[in-house]
């Protein structure tokens, strides 16, 4: 999210505003004025008419190195911008509302983009959409995105701020998609024909919310690699910093390269398992390879530079973060990264030399741990035993896992009203352990053996958190793969994916894989591994 770039709009938008199109409907505040709910006390409501508005961003669940939709730069939108409360809580919620501002560039459809990390969503979720023809919502979700967690999450020391962080869960969002809709009645004097959810990481875990609990909302939603089972996989993150304490912080601490190394051992071991060399583990059942294993060799690093040898202690290190967090009593919490992840990502080692660096722990698994458990934004994470981290997990579960959880296996609703809903999840994902999915989808599939009637979940090898990494990327189609499911009735048997090319010296080309609809397994059967035809669902 670049707020520069939100900044620069809003700037743009001043320059422009009163100058209305030739524009049958009309975009003034009159015409929004009823645009409230029951629950909510509308502060203020803003209405403007903006001609030729700079979009800066992209879908969500795009790319963002180079796979952008062919979009337009700018819009031309009826942007409404609504302020409220739930009177009595205390709280404050911005939601953005824009509609092609002449009817004839709408394409009778409502989509909502989603946010990532702590952003709920903002104005700038909006553009896009529009641009593209939809007409689209999105919230801030009850805070700023631009304040920190410990200024939002906390309304006093050792008081969680409950309104806003429901808000944040679900109760905005929700909210956000009836003032989105109601808009379109107001503005149009019509309905959507379709509407859609299409989000990514905190937008999977939102189209997830929707989908256990608003499903009537949308027709389609795309929930990729989605922060569901919160309560868990958030502290979970924490584990490889918890790790980094207990092991190493008193010892030699690892440097980047020397995770790399662990991840080369891994692939090294194990690519071939699936039976094509592209650094690539695709098999990580039949991965039985051991941190331990590389002990006593040594690392060449260039950046920091330098010779480093492989310690028992970050072996523990690595194999802890593979395996995922165990309780004080050696039983399992939750789910480890696969081997050819990137574990860099969540443990970002900062290095004056090669011996001599310190871990800076992802910060939303760090204000997980201090801002709503410990309740103390200042908390003294180093002094964390394997007591403690195991009381904060099952505090983490117990406090939380109603209100932001977004577990709830029973989509009985959903397949009720006949919304479609599509998720994948990359197996490098260095973020959002891939198993946390997995285990939701086999919920599901447990209590409804025909849930790939309306709910379809495709692992894709070699993929990273959302999207890049040398896998199967399929982040450019997907959304057009729902809308072709639900409006076309083409059910997805399986998923295009991209991935760079196997043993070219021309590093732009790439090949094509279908993912396969879980529980079946993308497995290599033929020659040519960058044909799609040599790989089928088994
Ligand atoms: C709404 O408009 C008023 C008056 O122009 C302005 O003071 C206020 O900051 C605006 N609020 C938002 C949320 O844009
Ligand atoms: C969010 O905070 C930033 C920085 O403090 C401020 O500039 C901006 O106006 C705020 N946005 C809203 C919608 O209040
Ligand atoms: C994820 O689940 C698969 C299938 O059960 C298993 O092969 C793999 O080792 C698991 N990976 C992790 C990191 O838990
Ligand atoms: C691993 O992640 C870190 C942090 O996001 C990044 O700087 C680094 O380039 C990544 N390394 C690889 C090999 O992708
Ligand atoms: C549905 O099918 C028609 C006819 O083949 C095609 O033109 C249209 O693009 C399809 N719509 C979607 C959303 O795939
Ligand atoms: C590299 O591959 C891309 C995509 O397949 C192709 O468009 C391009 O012409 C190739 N370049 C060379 C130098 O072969
Ligand atoms: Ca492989």
């Amino acid at each position: 999210m670049g707020f520069g770039k939100v900044k620069a709009a809003l700037l743009s938008l001043n320059l422009i505003v009163g100058t209305p199109a030739s524009n049958p409907l009309s975009c003034t505040k009159d015409i929004f004025a009823s645009l409230t709910l029951d629950a909510i006390h509308v502060a203020s409501l803003n209405v403007t008419a903006a001609s030729g508005l700079p979009i800066s961003g992209y879908l969500s669940t795009d790319d963002d190195t180079g796979r952008r939709r062919q979009m337009p730069l700018t819009v031309d939108i009826c942007l409404v911008t609504l302020t409220y409360t739930h009177p009595g809580t205390g709280d404050n919620v911005h939601t953005y509302i824009g509609l092609p501002l002449d009817a004839e560039n709408w394409n009778s459809r409502f989509l909502m983009d989603g946010g990532g990390g702590w952003v709920a969503g903002g104005q700038e979720q909006v553009l896009t959409p529009v641009g593209l023809g939809y007409v689209s919502s999105s919230t801030d979700g009850g805070h700023n995105a631009s304040v920190t967690t410990a200024e939002w999450g906390l309304k006093a020391p050792g008081k969680t701020n409950w309104p806003a962080l429901e808000d944040f869960a679900s109760r905005a969002l929700h909210e956000a998609a009836l003032l989105g809709k109601m808009a379109i009645k107001l503005y149009y004097k019509s309905e959507p024909r379709y509407s859609y959810w299409n989000g990514c990481s905190t937008g999977g875990r939102q189209g997830h919310m929707m989908a256990q609990n608003y499903p009537e909302l949308f027709d389609g939603i795309v929930g990729a690699a989605p922060a569901i089972n919160w309560d868990k996989f958030i502290t979970a993150e924490f584990w490889g910093a918890f790790m980094a304490n207990i092991l190493v912080r008193t010892d030699v601490q690892p440097p980047s390269c020397v995770f790399s190394a662990f991840r080369d051992a891994a692939i090294k071991a194990c690519d071939l398992l699936d039976g094509v060399k592209d650094n690539i583990i695709a098999l990580p059942g039949q991965c039985h390879f051991r941190a331990s294993s590389i002990i006593g060799e040594t690392v060449d690093c260039i950046e920091p530079n330098g010779k480093i040898t492989i310690t028992k202690k970050m072996s523990d290190l690595v194999q802890a973060m593979w395996d995922g967090p165990r309780s004080a009593e050696g039983k399992f919490e939750w789910y480890g990264f696969h081997q050819d992840t990137n574990l860099s990502a969540i443990l970002s080692p900062s290095c004056t030399s090669v011996d001599s660096c310190t871990m800076v722990p992802f910060s939303i698994a760090d204000d997980w741990v201090k801002v709503f458990l410990e309740r103390n934004a200042n908390f003294d994470t180093e002094t964390l035993t394997l007591q403690d981290y195991t009381r904060l997990f099952h505090q983490s579960v117990d406090q939380y896992a109603s209100i932001i959880g977004t577990e709830n296996p029973d989509l009985t609703k959903l397949k009720r009203v006949g919304t479609k809903m599509i998720t994948w999840h990359g197996m490098q994902d260095q973020l959002i352990m891939t198993n946390g999915t997995v285990d939701y989808y086999n919920r599901v599939m447990s209590g409804d053996p025909d849930v790939a009637d309306y709910y379809r979940f495709f692992l894709a090898p070699g993929v990273q958190h959302c999207h890049s990494g040398a896998g199967f990327d399929p982040s450019a189609t997907t959304f057009d793969v729902l809308r072709s499911w639900v409006e076309n009735g083409t059910v997805p048997e399986t998923l295009k994916a991209t991935a760079a090319a196997v043993g070219s010296s021309n590093t732009s080309s790439t090949r094509t894989g279908n993912l396969c609809l879980y529980p079946k397994v993308f497995t290599y059967t033929g020659d040519d591994p960058n044909e799609a035809s040599s790989f089928s669902c088994v």
